[in-house]
């Protein structure tokens, strides 16, 4: 599906037209994928367009830019306004976020300090990314051949462009072969995430979840419906999972701000079943707080207006 185009992206501190919004072939970042993102989503409340923990995304690109030791030249304060500015002069009332800060026209070498660092924040409305069916019905997931990046080559712990590579690999694979995502183990065997989502499983009342050391990105989603299954007292445990933990789940579900939470019925043609209750019941919360139905987590959400 094409990007809906909207009127304004920010760029290095301006406003710019959409179609406007133009780097340099010889951008290092376009050949050695040196650039760090985020997604975020603005949801309507009934106070105007709420960010999702806008902040706290934010302080992962920066977490990101550290490790590929890239100076963002605006503080975290700037960008979160920046964020609103953009949202704002887009008249959006909901949208899904991007910013990215990349390596630009400078050197060509390997050393990525001669090039300049780029920010660019853009927005535009976009749906659910596996499909709405996908968070009412659940989604067909496959393990993929291809295993998550080790972080000893490419630290998944970044969310930085060029690992978007080993998704794509295991993406094409599985979404060719008819399955709706596809979920990575590491290098050791251990499921690491889903090709842009965390995994949880639930299994005779345990929530479970593979620790950041088994590759999995450190998902602010994750995070909160982690946070959301102790509100809720649904025990949980952060758990290095095999391929039979997801065979043997009760109930299964990926978590991300793209795909936002999609029970996942069935990982490698062996049937999960229908959305189960702790799943149905998270994802009901998750929403409700989004949109901001839910006085209790009213800091999590932060008002463009
Ligand atoms: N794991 C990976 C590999 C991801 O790319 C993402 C987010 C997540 C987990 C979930 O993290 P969070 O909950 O913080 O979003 N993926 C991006 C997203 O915007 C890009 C998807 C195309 O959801």
């Amino acid at each position: 599906m094409p990007i809906p185009e909207v009127e304004k992206i920010w760029m290095d501190g301006e406003l710019v037209d959409w179609k406007e919004a133009k780097v340099h072939l010889l951008s290092h970042s376009l050949h050695y994928g040196s650039g760090v993102f985020e997604g975020i989503r603005a949801y309507e409340t009934s106070r105007g367009a709420a960010v999702f923990r806008l902040t706290d995304h934010l302080k992962r690109l920066f977490r990101s830019a550290a490790i590929y030791r890239m100076p963002i030249p605006y503080s975290l304060e700037e960008l979160v306004e920046a964020t609103k500015v953009v949202i704002r002069a887009n008249g959006l009332k909901s949208c899904y976020i991007r910013p990215i800060a990349f390596r630009g026209y400078g050197e060509m070498g390997l050393h990525p300090h001669g090039s300049p660092v780029n920010v660019a924040i853009a927005v535009w409305p976009w749906g659910a990314y596996l499909g709405e069916e996908g968070i009412k019905n659940g989604v067909r997931a496959k393990i993929s051949s291809f295993r998550r990046n080790d972080p000893n080559a490419i630290p998944p712990a970044a969310k930085a462009t060029g690992q978007y590579l080993n998704s794509i690999l295991a993406k094409m694979e599985v979404t060719e072969a008819g399955y709706d995502e596809a979920i990575l183990l590491n290098q050791h065997g251990y499921v690491a995430d889903g090709a842009g989502e965390n995994v949880f499983v639930v299994r005779n009342g345990y929530l479970y979840t593979p620790p950041i050391s088994s590759g999995a990105l450190e998902g602010i989603t994750r995070d909160s419906v982690i946070r959301i299954a102790e509100d809720f007292e649904i025990p949980f445990r952060e758990r290095e999972l095999v391929r039979t933990d997801l065979y043997h789940a009760d109930e299964a579900f990926f978590t991300g701000t793209a795909a936002e939470i999609v029970p996942i019925r069935e990982v490698d043609d062996r049937p999960i079943g229908e959305p189960g209750p702790i799943t149905r019941r998270i994802q009901e919360k998750f929403f409700a707080i989004v949109k901001g139905q839910d006085g209790e987590y009213e800091h999590w959400l932060e008002y463009v207006d």
